[in-house]
């Protein structure tokens, strides 16, 4: 799969998913090798458009952490974010301080950031 114009929320964002595993800091990587970055979903409805454009992909990592400071949750742009969050989430089980979307529920997941994931990176203009 290549990047592809997708209709997110309310606006038409350039996305590729991955679906070779990686670990968040190595998937950030893999998507600035190609001049993107993780994206960041927070609303329901944006979350709503990813899960179907993911299809039957689970657990994709996306470009937000609270790595430096636990529950201040941060897109890697530094910008302070609240996601919509799935029904006992975010629970920092184990140290969770990525996040991904699951099928599990409508909202986000708090995950660990060593886990090995599909993401997706968003290319824009920044
Ligand atoms: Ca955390
Ligand atoms: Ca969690």
């Amino acid at each position: 799969m290549d990047y592809k114009n997708v209709s997110i929320g309310n606006s038409t964002l350039c996305i590729k998913l991955h679906v070779n595993n990686l670990i968040f800091n190595d998937a950030m990587t893999m998507c600035e090798s190609e001049k993107a970055k993780l994206i960041v979903v927070t609303t329901k409805e944006q979350i709503a458009d990813l899960k179907t454009f993911v299809g039957p992909y689970d657990w994709v990592l996306l470009g937000m952490s609270d790595e430096a400071v636990e529950t201040h949750w941060v897109s890697w742009t530094g910008e302070d974010v609240s996601p919509y969050w799935n029904s006992g989430e975010p629970n920092n089980m184990n140290n969770e301080d990525c996040i991904c979307v699951s099928h599990l529920g409508p909202g986000l997941v708090d995950t660990s950031c060593y886990g090995y994931l599909p993401f997706l990176c968003h290319k824009s203009f920044w």
